[in-house]
């Protein structure tokens, strides 16, 4: 591959990492890595509305049988995460979806998720429609993307996680629910 074509290649990737759609951008897709035995996930990302005001209404992943929005609560001293219809956006604002906050449950992981591992994930807008983002998996404990994961991204013009890609096979695996 000649230096100019292998340039192109890394930039249509670094762009792949963000979305727009109708003032909707979405950038900064993550996961926190899973063990083997876990079935669901945390995938994290940023929502930032320069249109009119929207709602993130639904999110689908082909990791996992199904995103489900949850937003994690106080109740009675203890931190609980529970599902929720929508996430609005308002109007020139950002929304981060982070551990502890909003956040986007994996349910029923088709693989465990590996760092550096990257996913595609669809974002479904009750204005904007639907907008897929790549994320990339950071390691287990992460409050963030990992820079070390960013550059992974940057330095992988191709996907070179075929241990994962194997995985990918045993899809039709039923797993128990926890
Ligand atoms: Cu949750």
């Amino acid at each position: 591959m000649n230096k100019s074509l292998m340039l192109a290649v890394i930039a249509t990737m670094a762009l792949a990492g963000t979305a727009h759609a109708q003032g909707i951008t979405v950038d900064q897709a993550w996961a926190r890595a899973t063990s083997p035995s876990q079935t669901v996930g945390g995938v994290f990302l940023t929502i930032t509305d320069k249109g009119t005001p929207d709602t993130l209404v639904s999110a689908s992943s082909p990791i996992a049988d199904m995103l489900e929005l949850h937003e994690t609560v106080a109740d009675n001293g203890v931190m609980k995460m529970r599902p929720i219809a929508g996430l609005p956006v308002a109007a020139g604002q950002s929304v981060v979806l982070k551990p502890g906050s909003y956040h986007l449950m994996a349910m029923g992981l088709k693989q465990p998720l590996t760092p550096g591992y990257q996913f595609p994930v669809t974002l479904n807008f009750a204005k904007a429609g639907a907008v897929t983002v790549t994320g990339i998996v950071a390691s287990a404990g992460a409050s963030g993307p990992e820079p070390m994961s960013l550059e992974h991204l940057k330095n992988a013009p191709m996907p070179m996680d075929h241990g994962s890609m194997d995985h990918m096979d045993h899809s039709g695996m039923s797993m128990p629910k926890p």
